[in-house]
């Protein structure tokens, strides 16, 4: 297992739609395990495979909060929302490819996932709380979308300017 560098905003394949995976083979499955490694040492809740510049519709996540708790790293392939809530939630997100900014989304409280997993089988689950704000997170990353376009444009603008300053001087480092 190894980590991959996590694309930073702005980047063209963060606003790419992902591809469908047509077949879960031994490269699928080693980008399943590099991105929950990534995500554990990030640290992060979640990461979807276009941050490790993946256009493939895949995601990976664990919201357990307690310490105590046992962890619960999930892999979701070809993720759909097939149910949302009329009911919304607002959380300050963030995001692993904009560092250490965050802002308030609304989204619906509860939405209905189906998925393919790494052995194959399709799944359905239920979520609510934050594993439901991360999955909506992570599918819009799918799609080519981030946090920060639910926002007004000027402050998006404002965030998009700090990020091309951190990567110019990340890249002169
Ligand atoms: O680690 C993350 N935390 C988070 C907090 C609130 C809402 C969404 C997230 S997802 C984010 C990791 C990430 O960027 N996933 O794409
Ligand atoms: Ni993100």
């Amino acid at each position: 297992m190894t980590t991959r560098p996590i694309l930073i905003h702005p980047d063209p394949r963060l606003k790419t739609v992902a591809d469908t995976v047509r077949e879960i083979d031994d490269s699928v499955r080693r980008l399943a395990d590099d991105m929950l490694q990534t995500m554990y040492e990030a640290p992060g809740i979640g990461l979807a495979a276009p941050q490790v510049g993946v256009l493939q519709r895949m995601l990976v996540m664990d919201c357990v909060k307690e310490d105590s708790a046992p962890p619960r790293p999930m892999v979701l392939i070809n993720p759909e929302i097939i149910w949302s809530s009329e009911e919304t939630n607002i959380y300050e997100e963030g995001c692993l490819s904009i560092p250490e900014q965050y802002a308030d989304v609304e989204r619906p409280a509860e939405v209905k996932v189906r998925w393919i997993s790494l052995d194959g089988t399709e799944e359905e689950e239920h979520f609510g709380g934050l594993w439901a704000t991360c999955v909506q997170h992570e599918i819009d990353h799918l799609n080519g979308r981030l946090f920060i376009d639910y926002l007004k444009p000027l402050r998006r603008q404002m965030i998009t300017r700090k990020m091309q300053k951190l990567k110019r001087e990340r890249t002169r480092a």
